[in-house]
């Protein structure tokens, strides 16, 4: 089994220590303490059901002990695909104090993703939850069958043969548990997946959890707080931007929504007395039309966290008006960078831009396409390097070559323009992928499987401003052959095993893409050149 490390430089880890970035906690260990601050406090709303902090901590005691009965051990990988459900927090825990590592999959993820990351990642479980609508069950078996080394399908909710039930596990005896090594790896976030599939990045306790501890103090959020969880709680923006994780690590109290629709949303705010929120761009603009109609007391909502993808400054004009509170603008990265606008920015700065970074020592380089700083003020490449951002994905040679320089920056793929006062502005993407409302799809990925297809001699995918989901796809395919029906093509994708968000919008044939594009310009170009002859109907 390949170990999971992180490896920023000797120098640099004792300089981020000596600076008090990383304290030495531990994701167990900030958790006894709350527990044993504030026992009573409630930690966890999900529906009707309510775990205190020291119900919490007990219950992942007793989730880690039952992993650790079943012959896991600390270094063993585990894919948490869940719902948000309030178990969902009680598993992670319970996998941070046994030492086995999540790796983060979303709900929305089909067999080929889920056998990527279990491969990629040697996962000995998967973590699912029975009755959801979709199979998940019958996902884990799928990828079980085809994933040596994937022993454990772990169910919440009724468990089928050849599972195990979460609530079985909780019935372990007690154990004592070692403490885990902060500068250890604690899980393994997605990369959004800017060239073929979704890379995994080793996150350590003192990293993340100074990401939490400063979010917690650039987000205002304290223990009186109330958090909703909207968006999918595994991704790294409502996790962590500030998210469920910073809200544990301050004794505030998190509610889950089941979906971010306004219908699940409103109600539950008034309901809850919630306080904050995070949401993507299109989520956002639901809400100010729902809000608008005036049914829902938003009273309690102090402050909303937009981020994931460019939030059009229209839109974040209606913020305040609207939804009647303070709007932070967040861009972020699984990898790590993290950018915040400040709650007393004055408004034009919170509306046009998309924040600072957390730490000071984020390293910021902006540069051209030969790597030269641009002037300040001009748009350019956006390098980073700091105490919270990774300096390797895990066991990708190839990605890491690409993605990081020899001195340790990590080529984010954006293109950013930096203001004098020090606030990024994104300007878009260098590279070819789609973000679909905050969902990151690789142009490169999909066109694999496109090629796949019998009646597909090639195949382009490109990104299509789009006013609702900011960008979408549009497949341009030369057939081979009989003309393949647009509706068989997505079909394809989704009987490929490929999440429901990267089928794209829409398919165009084409009889031959630009004689000087074939194999004589690169794919990039292709695609630029592609996407510029797409119509007004298109678009
Ligand atoms: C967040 O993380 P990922 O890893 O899914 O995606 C990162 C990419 C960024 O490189 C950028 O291209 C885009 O998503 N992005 C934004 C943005 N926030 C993220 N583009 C424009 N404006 C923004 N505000 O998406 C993520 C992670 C932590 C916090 C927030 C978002």
């Amino acid at each position: 089994m390949i170990p999971v490390t992180q490896t920023w430089s000797a120098e640099a880890a004792a300089r981020y220590r000596s600076k008090g970035y990383w304290r030495g906690e531990t994701f167990g260990a900030f958790l006894r303490a709350r527990a044993q601050a504030t026992p009573d406090a409630v930690a966890i709303v999900c529906g009707a059901r309510r775990w205190t902090y020291a119900d919490f901590d007990r219950d992942s005691d007793a989730f880690a002990a039952g992993l650790l009965d079943l012959g896991l051990r600390a270094g063993d990988r585990a894919i948490v695909q869940l719902p948000n459900i309030g178990e969902y927090f009680i598993i992670v825990f319970g996998l941070f104090k046994a030492g086995i590592l999540p790796i983060f999959a979303l709900p929305g993820h089909r067999s080929a993703e889920i056998t990527h990351f279990a491969e990629k990642g040697e996962a000995a479980a998967h973590i699912v939850a029975a009755g959801q609508g979709f199979d998940y069950c019958a996902l884990a078996h799928d990828v079980r069958g085809r994933v040596p080394g994937l022993s454990h399908v772990v169910t919440v909710g009724a468990a089928g043969a050849g599972e195990v039930g979460y609530d079985d596990l909780l019935r372990a005896a007690p154990r004592d548990l070692p403490a885990r090594d902060p500068a250890g790896v604690a899980f393994l976030q997605l990369s959004g997946g800017s060239t073929g599939l979704s890379k995994l990045i080793p996150r350590s306790h003192d990293d993340y959890i100074y990401t939490l501890r400063e979010s917690a103090r650039i987000c205002g959020l304290t223990a009186a707080d109330t958090l909703m969880i909207a968006l999918p709680a595994a991704h790294n923006f409502p996790m962590s931007s500030p998210g469920s994780l910073s809200a544990f690590y301050v004794g505030a109290r998190v509610v889950l929504a089941p979906s971010p629709s306004p219908d699940a949303c409103l109600p539950l705010i008034a309901r809850e007395r919630v306080t904050m929120t995070s949401l993507v761009p299109p989520v956002a603009l639901l809400w100010l039309s729902a809000a608008e109609a005036g049914q829902h007391d938003l009273s309690s909502l102090r402050v909303i966290q937009i981020g994931g993808a460019k939030l059009a400054p229209e839109v974040a004009r209606r913020i305040r008006p609207v939804l009647g509170c303070t709007l932070q603008q967040v861009f972020g990265m699984a990898e790590g960078l993290v950018n915040y606008t400040a709650l007393d920015d004055d408004e034009e700065t919170i509306v046009t831009t998309q924040g600072r970074p957390i730490s000071p020592d984020d390293e910021i380089l902006i540069v051209d396409d030969d790597g030269r700083d641009v002037a300040p003020g001009e748009a350019g490449h956006l390098l980073t390097r700091g105490p919270y951002t990774i300096r390797a994905y895990h066991n990708d040679d190839g990605a890491n070559a690409r993605a990081f320089t020899a001195d340790g920056f990590y080529r984010t793929g954006d293109i950013v323009l930096r203001r004098a006062d020090g606030a990024l502005v994104v300007q878009g993407r260098a590279g070819d992928h789609i973000n679909r409302a905050g969902e990151k799809i690789s142009a490169e990925e999909i066109e694999d499987h496109l090629l796949a297809h019998p009646q597909v001699f090639d195949a382009a995918v490109v990104s299509i401003p789009d006013e609702f989901l900011g960008e979408r796809s549009c497949a341009f395919v030369i057939p081979r052959g009989d003309k393949p029906k647009a509706a068989a093509l997505k079909a394809w994708i989704r009987q490929r095993g490929l999440a429901e968000f990267k089928v794209p919008d829409q398919v165009v044939f084409v009889e031959r893409f630009t004689e000087t594009a074939v194999g004589k310009i690169s794919r990039k170009a292709l695609r630029a050149h592609l996407r510029a002859t797409l119509g007004p109907e298109a678009g």
